[in-house]
């Protein structure tokens, strides 16, 4: 089915298809498509991971106007009618999490997730715990205060949702306030990649904001990256 999409129409479909090699990251492998827009944090997710590990991805739009994910064809890919959509050979491949550890098992040596499988653990611990609980706390605040979604205006459940979700970026000030570094340790990981966009969301949705110096200092220190720049603090919340 995927397959029938591109040979369908590759340049019509995808107005703006990339490849995302993106001029500074070295590629390595056969080229994968990425289905999905670049506002979406679950698509900035797949690109910042494929980024750091120099893997290429041809990225096509969907999830716009233009190209909605209730189109048939797309629905012919996944049912879910949700980006990103990783379409790898004959693998077709939903759900931002399990398309990052994908790539970096497929990039092979334990890159951003170790291949022992305690460290590994951890660090899947804290990308489940963005995808679920931090996710969860976000989701009505966000959607009223940025999105300005008409479903999402009561400004009482606004507040309870960004005061939820300033205690659970508080919780990872705790956990970064042990580890000095990255979110899971001394190396920088998956997590750091999910957790960091999560941070810039949180700092770009309008709100009172407790100050958190080890989440802060630790912004600062994926500040350098490439992938940092280009997919997470780049204005888009
Ligand atoms: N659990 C999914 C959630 C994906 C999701 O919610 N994607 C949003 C964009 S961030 C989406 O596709 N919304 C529908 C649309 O854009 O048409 C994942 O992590 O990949």
């Amino acid at each position: 089915m995927a397959r029938k999409l591109y040979e369908r129409c590759p340049f019509q479909i995808a107005t703006e298809c990339e490849q995302m090699a993106v001029g500074e990251f070295a590629t390595k492998g056969p080229v994968m498509k990425l289905l999905g827009q670049p506002n979406s944090i679950n698509v900035r997710k797949v690109l910042w991971t494929a980024a750091e590990l120099g893997l290429s991805l041809e990225r096509e739009d969907w999830g716009t106007a233009q190209n909605p994910t209730s189109d048939p064809s797309f629905l012919a890919i996944t049912p879910k009618a949700l980006v990103p959509v990783l379409i790898d050979g004959d693998l077709t491949l939903s759900e931002s999490n399990t398309i990052c550890r994908y790539l970096a098992r497929r990039a092979g040596q334990g890159a951003l997730l170790p291949t022992d499988p305690t460290k590994a653990a951890l660090v899947e611990s804290w990308m489940d715990w963005q995808l679920s609980e931090l996710n969860t706390a976000w989701r009505y605040a966000f959607m009223g205060r940025v999105r300005q979604h008409p479903d999402f205006t009561d400004p009482a459940a606004q507040e309870a949702s960004a005061q939820a979700w300033s205690a659970m970026m508080t919780l990872l000030d705790k956990q970064l306030a042990q580890t000095q570094a990255y979110a899971c340790g001394e190396v920088f990981t998956l997590a750091d990649i999910l957790l960091a966009l999560s941070t810039n969301r949180w700092e770009m949705t309008p709100m009172d904001r407790p100050t958190l110096p080890h989440v802060q200092a630790w912004m600062g220190r994926l500040s350098d990256r490439a992938g940092f720049k280009t997919y997470c603090r780049n204005g888009v919340a």
